[in-house]
């Protein structure tokens, strides 16, 4: 008889006005929209052998109780906390208690951007940071998680 594992869960979150991409500042966001993150990472969870729960949230206090609910459930996080990055200490410490990998992602490259976006209080609390390379990254950040639960780290 095999008894078979339940797939590793990922929480892939999302933070504010992420919900507008595609119609937000295309020259600098792109044309694809959250849909489109959330179809390239179910597709990308499918191949790695991960399972996925993908939210987004415009609250600061939402994002920081989905933090916390992965304590104890999901194997990994990938966040893009958006504008909440550069403001939100309540995030970092949500990030540290819920000692759970967590890989930061911005769409865009935020140190060719406004000198505000270059500092993050995430990344204190983050095993890595993907920026720059669009919603690629999101695939990406699945793939090193993928890499590290099999390696155990
Ligand atoms: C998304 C946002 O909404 C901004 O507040 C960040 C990030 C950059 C991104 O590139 O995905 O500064």
């Amino acid at each position: 008889m095999t008894v078979s594992q339940p797939l590793p869960l990922i929480a892939v979150l999302n933070g504010p006005n992420l919900n507008m991409l595609g119609l937000r500042q295309p020259e600098v966001y792109g044309r694809s929209t959250l849909d489109d993150v959330e179809a390239l990472c179910a597709e990308t969870a499918d191949r790695l052998g991960l399972a996925i729960d993908f939210r987004q949230t415009n609250g600061e206090g939402e994002l920081v109780s989905w933090v916390q609910e992965c304590r104890g459930k999901c194997a990994g996080i990938v966040i893009n906390p958006a504008g909440y990055t550069t403001t939100s200490i309540a995030l970092l410490d949500a990030l540290l208690a819920c000692e759970v990998p967590a890989i930061e992602v911005h769409i865009t490259n935020i140190h060719r951007r406004e000198e505000f976006r270059h500092k993050s209080f995430v990344s204190k609390a983050a095993v890595g940071v993907i920026c720059g390379l669009g919603i690629r990254g999101y695939a990406l950040a699945l793939q090193a998680l993928a890499e590290m639960i099999e390696e155990g780290a």
